[in-house]
């Protein structure tokens, strides 16, 4: 496969002003007719006009009205070249295309029997001929046709200008989209839907229809997420000042959809799991995912839609930018710790392995082969981080002022992270270029701080060292520019106020740094007592930490930071120390024994429970063996799983009767949705999951009541989570009721399909394997995949892993089964064992052994074998 490069951009050299379609939609043939309205690039030499097209049956070609004769063009298996053009013409193409067959998810296809389509990022070149690349932008007409009993509802981007009915019987709808678009962000659905209707004033007076389009069978599940959409729109007027621009928004739920959702402009495509809702069918936390999806979605109107990205180099100028402005939005909406810690879990613990193994790249990338395959973490949720950092450096009204400027200077264009750092520097007058090389290096900066008291000169000085370690082709690293949020704690727990030397006065709390060396010293003056440094407030960058704490000074800080986040940090890193130890005795044959210090610390919590429920769930719960495993050198998933199930069951037994009360103190006669409510649930739940380690027969009958009697997803997952994890016959026999309840809900067995592919009981692997052949189960349906086989291989750590390798080979065999039918998905499923080098000798063997196989495959698509090459390479 080609690699491309961002060196080699060059400028497009036709722009397309008008984009005239017509689809015929048919299954198995529809039939789709183009009429490009082109402008030669007057800053280019004059070139040939090469349109990329994948799959397409041509059927016809006209310039300027003429048809042209095969020797007129050059067609290949992606590109249709019609050499040097007039300055102004206008290009015809009509082709044929099978969307039943599309397996892809990519281009036109169908789900559940209606036509959908994803796009982004090269999908329309499998729809017709055109210059697939986002810089070029244009105007948009589009007229759908169709069977009107198979397809009632018809719908594209922008205002619907005409509908009617045609001589052979078909009924059509033309759409036009006032705003210049890149082809990426066309979409139609066609198809038979119902649709749950509202409107949206904009601050500044437009009416705006809002639709969310489903299946009949899922009219009543609507309602979350229609709320969802008119917070969001309110909220990006009163925080970011943008306004919605089209009189109509539209959302449409498919359940056949590679990712969470796509922000086409005005008709947003949804995995139907981000829009679907009841009590009954959805937990909390799935509440919470369509809230800040349908909101993320909705802000790429102006951040990626109104400016969108020059090139896919450019991915993170709307992704990093977007998951920034949701996360906010999320914070503002629920709990700001609670939402912050839930992020920097992520990143800790998928970002900081991707960014540290042999897929490492920049958040902006330099190279792809398969720019799907740059839909990563790296690039959406560390480009989140390097957004954060600039607001965190200009403050919260510098900020908004530079991304009012980004909107204001670049709107209808397609620009570049550099535009962005630029329009941030002029509104503000600050100098960026260090904080630049963010987008430039890949890898994760280790932060080494060192702190020192003299209690005689009164001074406290910090000691910070900055050192990015080499990635694939970056050796060397230079000095980033990093906010540095810390406080000082005193012995009473109260932040000292503190001065710099030089400085004149002291300020009291959280203060912020700023590192640009490799290494910097810094003096805080008048400090009498011997402090306790919080470091990284709020995680104020994308760093690993290292500072030599004690155990005491990590369990007072997780009892008194004023720091939310680092409080709860405290008692993650004092938790982790521990397992760490508990892993070292397992591996050296020594008896396990509780540590009493984080006994007396989860004992404090639990009695002194504090006015956040949800945080305190989230203290109590100990580093995920994910987490622990990036944290290892040559990772034993048996040893991790084994002192972690110690820790565990050890601090239950130990905290039973507190637990129990806790359990049934927030236990609620009815179903609530409010924030406080659902930190209720989740502390209550959380008190189950210790109680369930213990093995303990009341305790299991309490969980089957639970279970039993719950009237909401939420309480019967925590139930059913729990007792999949024991070998007793209440499982079998609640696995069974809650199939046999929700087997006509997808959405509901993907969550049965999961809780049984993450089970740590023996069996798991031979009972993954039976469900794939289980109706509930499906290879062409992502949901299902990722469900079964994606749940399997990334959360269930100590059965895939099992030492004889088992694991690794169905997953092999999964991925090239899967990847004839849908590339982008197979290469995703392939991303556990591209960490192979980090394991312990016998696993990295086997790891690489499947890797192999895989890569000497014939016929691989380019997505898995970019995957694949680059993880042995
Ligand atoms: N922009 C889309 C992602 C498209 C992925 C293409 N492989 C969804 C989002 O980030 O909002
Ligand atoms: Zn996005």
């Amino acid at each position: 496969p080609r690699t491309i490069r961002r060196e080699d951009y060059t400028p497009p050299p036709y722009f397309v002003e008008h984009a005239d379609l017509g689809f015929e939609l048919g299954d198995p043939v529809t039939r789709v007719e183009a009429r490009l309205t082109l402008r030669r690039n007057p800053a280019l030499p004059p070139g040939p006009l090469v349109l990329d097209g994948q799959e397409l049956g041509l059927k016809r070609v006209a310039v300027d009205g003429r048809e042209l004769a095969p020797h007129e063009y050059t067609l290949t298996e992606d590109h249709l070249d019609l050499g040097i053009l007039p300055e102004r013409c206008t290009v015809e193409t009509s082709v044929e295309i099978r969307p039943g067959e599309n397996t892809s998810l990519e281009g036109l296809y169908l789900s559940s029997g209606n036509f959908c389509t994803q796009c982004e990022a090269e999908g329309f070149r499998k729809i017709t001929f055109y210059p697939d690349r986002p810089d070029v932008m244009a105007r948009f007409s589009t007229t759908l046709s169709a069977d009107p009993a198979r397809y009632p509802v018809l719908l594209s981007n922008g205002n619907p200008v005409a509908r009617g009915e045609l001589p052979d019987g078909r009924h059509f709808v033309t759409w036009e989209d006032p705003f210049p678009k890149p082809c990426y962000l066309f979409a139609l659905v066609a198809g038979n839907l119902v649709s749950l209707e509202d409107t949206f004033t904009t601050a500044g007076g437009r009416e705006v229809k809002l639709e969310i389009w489903v299946e009949p069978r899922n009219a009543e599940k609507c309602g979350h997420a229609m709320h969802s959409l008119k917070q969001a729109m309110a909220w990006d007027e009163r925080v970011f000042g943008r306004e919605y621009d089209l009189d109509i928004y539209m959302i449409v739920a498919v359940d056949d959809f590679n990712m969470g959702a796509m922000e086409n402009k005005g008709l947003n495509v949804f995995n139907s799991k981000y829009v679907l809702a009841q009590p009954e069918t959805a937990t909390d936390e799935d509440y919470e995912g369509i809230e800040a999806v349908i909101a993320h979605e909705y802000f790429h109107n102006w951040s990626g839609n109104r400016v969108t990205c020059r090139d896919w180099f450019q991915l993170s100028l709307k992704e990093g930018f977007t998951v920034f402005r949701d996360q906010q939005f999320t914070a503002d909406m629920t709990s700001r710790a609670v939402k912050r810690i839930k992020d920097v879990n992520l990143l800790r613990t998928f970002q900081f392995r991707e960014d540290g193994g042999p897929l490492a790249h920049p958040v902006r990338p330099d190279a792809y082969q398969e720019i799907n395959n740059f839909y990563t973490l790296t690039v959406y949720e560390k480009g989140a981080e390097v957004v954060r950092m600039l607001h965190t450096l200009l403050g919260p009204e510098g900020f908004r002022r530079g991304t009012d400027r980004y909107f204001e200077r670049f709107d209808g264009q397609a620009v570049t992270c550099d535009d962005f750092v630029q329009a941030l520097e002029e509104a503000t007058g600050r100098d960026l270029s260090r904080f630049r090389r963010w987008y430039s290096q890949a890898g994760t900066p280790v932060l080494g701080v060192s702190g020192h008291h003299d209690p005689r000169a009164r001074t406290y000085t910090l000691t910070v060292t900055q050192h990015t370690p080499p990635t694939p082709g970056q050796p060397d690293k230079l000095p980033l520019h990093i906010p540095f949020a810390l406080g000082l704690v005193g012995p009473d727990g109260v932040d000292l106020p503190l001065r710099l030397a030089g400085e004149a006065e002291a300020v009291a709390g959280t203060r912020v740094l700023e590192l640009t060396e490799a290494e910097h010293a810094f003096v805080f003056e008048a400090i009498g007592t011997t402090p306790v440094p919080s470091l990284l407030r709020g995680y104020s960058a994308p760093v690993r930490l290292r500072y030599d704490y004690s155990d005491a000074e990590l369990a007072f800080l997780m009892a008194h930071d004023t720091d939310e986040f680092n409080r709860w940090d405290a008692g993650q890193r004092l938790a982790e120390r521990v397992i760490t130890r508990l892993m070292a005795d397992y591996r050296d044959g020594r008896p396990l024994r509780l540590d009493e210090g984080l006994l007396a610390a989860y004992r404090k919590l639990l009695e002194d429970p504090g006015a956040d429920r949800r945080l305190l769930a989230q203290a109590l719960m100990l580093p995920s063996e994910a987490y622990l495993a990036e944290q290892s050198d040559a990772i034993d998933p048996e040893a991790i799983h084994n002192a972690r199930e110690f820790l565990r069951h050890a601090l239950a037994q130990e905290l039973r009767p507190i637990l129990l009360e806790s359990y049934h103190a927030h236990r609620d006669p009815d179903y609530r949705v409010s924030p406080e409510a659902i930190g209720r649930r989740r502390l209550k739940n959380v008190c189950l999951g210790y109680l369930m380690a213990l093995h303990d027969e009341t305790i299991q009958a309490l969980c089957m009541t639970q279970y039993r009697e719950a009237d909401n997803m939420t309480d019967a997952m925590a139930a059913l989570a729990a007792l999949a994890q024991v070998d007793i016959p209440g499982r079998i026999e609640a696995l069974a009721h809650f199939h046999g309840r929700w087997r006509d809900d997808p959405l509901v067995m993907d969550k049965w399909l999961a809780l049984q592919a993450t089970s740590s009981l023996p069996g798991t692997l031979e009972e993954v394997k039976r469900l794939t052949r289980h109706p509930a189960f499906n290879l062409r349906n992502p949901n299902k995949v990722r469900a079964l086989i994606g749940a399997f291989a990334s959360g269930n750590p100590v059965r895939f892993h099992d030492p004889s390798g088992a694991g690794y080979l169905f997953l092999a065999d999964r991925v090239l089964e899967l990847d004839p039918l849908n590339p982008q998905v197979a290469a995703r499923l392939l991303t556990p064992l591209t960490q192979w080098r980090r394991y312990e000798p016998g696993r990295r063997a086997l790891m690489a052994g499947e890797l192999k196989r895989v890569l000497a495959t014939p016929q691989l698509s380019k997505d898995v074998y970019e995957i694949a090459s680059k993880a042995l390479g």
